[in-house]
């Protein structure tokens, strides 16, 4: 089974941490392969990045059709082009949100999610309702540090260990959602520092995929998301 994991923002040291991640944790038989875009922006943390990543997710995952793979992971927590890919994928595709998301809903009554910037709470509450586990999500909570900076600042570790405790209290949950893809490596230390379960969405993304795959289980092609039609593309 071969499993394409697409980080949508184009920082290549973050693209390999999260196919390291990855790879930890899938099953004998499985390869990983991770990417990212030729071009677009080095990290997503608003609703303009969200956009302008997203054809180049949508074009990795027709470059994975043509090489022949069985499933897809779209490794940012916003989740962006998913419903897109999904159109054009024969495999299931999944994304990091949906999955830690879901995959905490079996963990605890309530989860707290722990993000980057104030900025994106917003979209993380959206998709939370759009995937139906607003009631499970006992509150959302940014760290304030860019994503980029995840990898750079020597303080990132201590602050987001901070935050998760502060929402754990604040928000009386047992579960922390991490919520973004360049927490991935922080995930077993975090859990832990903090004695509760912690849900690194890349984990739970690719071991979903290679569950979904081994099921024989796939998109339905019958309504929304059937290949889109083919139609005139003007100016390319
Ligand atoms: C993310 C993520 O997972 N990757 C990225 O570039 N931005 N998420 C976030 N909340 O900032």
């Amino acid at each position: 089974m071969r499993i394409l994991v697409v980080n949508p923002n184009t920082t290549a040291s973050m693209t390999a941490k999260i196919g390291e991640c990855a790879r930890a944790v899938s099953g004998p038989g499985v390869t990983v392969v991770a990417v990212n875009p030729p071009s677009g922006p080095v990290s997503i943390e608003s609703h303009y990045d969200e956009v302008m990543c997203a054809p180049g997710v949508v074009q990795e995952v027709l470059t994975g059709e043509v090489e022949g793979y069985d499933g897809y992971v779209v490794a940012c927590f916003g989740d962006p082009g998913l419903l897109a890919a999904r159109e054009v994928a024969s495999g299931p595709v999944v994304g990091i949100a949906e999955a830690a998301m879901r995959t905490a809903a079996y963990l605890g009554r309530s989860f707290s999610v722990v993000t980057t910037l104030e900025r994106t709470i917003g979209h993380t509450r959206e998709i939370a309702r759009t995937y139906g586990v607003s009631e499970l999500c006992a509150g959302i909570h940014a760290c304030e540090i860019p994503v980029v900076e995840l990898e750079t600042d020597p303080t990132a570790r201590a602050t987001i260990l901070a935050v998760c405790r502060e929402a754990l209290a604040t928000d009386r949950s047992e579960v922390v959602v991490l919520g973004c893809a360049g927490m991935a490596d922080l995930c077993e230390w975090l859990s832990g520092e903090l004695g509760v379960p912690v849900v690194d969405g890349v984990a739970a993304a690719v071991t979903t995929v290679e569950q979904l795959v081994r099921l024989g289980l796939r998109t339905s092609k019958v309504g929304e998301l059937a290949t889109p039609p083919v139609k005139e593309y003007v100016g390319r």
